[in-house]
């Protein structure tokens, strides 16, 4: 249910407006203020769906309380109707031009009064909704659907915004690519469904390995990424050890008594030659097809090879 908030210095006006509204039952919750101030402390306090607040009062007139709602952005959406005197057209005007949503004029009608608040309500209503949709559908576009970790697209988007980051201030970046160590077998052996089983489980292994400012995501397939903002080759390396281990320990229901390996490449920053993100998810997976072919459940980071002898 809704709430809204009713300021007024007049408590006559409070409580006809409260009446009135009460019958026709469109809000839960009644809070009242006789001045701006106060009711900036209610709107705080309890996030009305509507505010209705007077022009002309002591302490903080509406207008004040309007400019300083609307400079929190948690307020921006929230409606104010105006309550102005009649023919102060110039009044309306400003009210609009500060953010007021509609305005009415005193002495007002209460049918009048209702509408337009139902209005209002109806917008507020819809606008939470889209705000919702909209939360759902970012988190669906970064999200990847079967291991619920990020996708590749979010990855990217993150990986330049943080190379760029630590180049400009000369910090170190690490990035690390796993693979899953005959994957295919799984999926030949158990099916389809038992490597999705798989996949995900490892994503929340993985997950409980890392930082919160690092990053990991699905790249494709049984491909896992992560970055790791400013950590240097030694810790990357390490943190790259800890987690093929925490694999090779880890039981995955869906392989009762199997272990999972993976492989790693790993790619610190600054390393010579190696001056973007697509440089760097190369020279991982340079690294990460050495660890394959040298046995795999390894990690192998990323070196510059010497320069031919002349
Ligand atoms: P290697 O140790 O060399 O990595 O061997 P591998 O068998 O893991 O490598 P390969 O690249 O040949 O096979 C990867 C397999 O991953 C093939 C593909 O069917 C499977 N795969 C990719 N995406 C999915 C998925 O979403 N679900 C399942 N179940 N399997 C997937
Ligand atoms: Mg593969
Ligand atoms: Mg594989």
């Amino acid at each position: 249910m809704s709430s809204i908030l009713i300021i007024d210095d007049s408590i006559t006006v409070r409580q006809g407006i409260k009446l009135a509204l009460k019958k026709a039952s469109l809000f839960q919750d009644f809070y009242e203020a006789r001045d701006g101030r106060q009711g900036l402390d209610q709107l705080r306090q309890h996030h009305p769906d509507v505010v209705l607040c007077d022009v002309i009062m002591p302490e903080m007139d509406g207008f004040t309380f309007l400019e300083k709602m609307k400079e929190d952005p948690a307020f921006i959406d929230t409606p104010v109707i105006m309550l102005t005197g009649e023919g102060l057209v110039d009044k309306k005007v400003r009210g609009l031009d500060l953010g007021a949503s509609d305005y009415l004029t005193k002495p007002f009608d209460f049918s009048e009064l209702l509408a337009r608040v139902k209005v209002q309500l109806k917008l507020k209503t819809l606008q939470d909704e889209l705000k919702k949709v909209n939360e759902q559908l970012l988190e669906l576009s970064r999200v990847d659907y079967l291991t619920q970790i990020f996708n590749r697209r979010y990855f990217m988007e993150q990986f330049q915004v943080e190379f760029d980051r630590c180049r400009r201030y000369g910090q170190p970046l690490s990035f690390m690519i796993m693979d899953i160590d005959h994957f295919k077998l799984v999926n030949d052996t158990h099916g389809h469904p038992v490597g999705d089983q798989v996949l995900s489980d490892l994503g929340k292994t993985a997950n409980g390995q890392f930082a919160f400012h690092d990053v990991l995501a699905r790249y494709g397939g049984e491909e896992f990424v992560v970055l790791l903002p400013m950590a240097a080759p030694d810790e990357a390396n390490n943190v790259a050890e800890k987690l093929r281990q925490a694999v090779e320990q880890n039981d995955f229901p869906a392989l009762p008594g199997q272990r999972v390996t993976i492989s790693l490449g790993v790619c610190s920053y600054p390393l010579p030659g190696v001056d973007s993100p697509d440089a760097i998810i190369s020279a991982a997976d340079e690294a990460l097809y050495l660890a394959k072919e040298t046995g795999r459940n390894r990690v192998v980071v990323a070196t510059v090879e010497a320069p031919p002898a002349a």
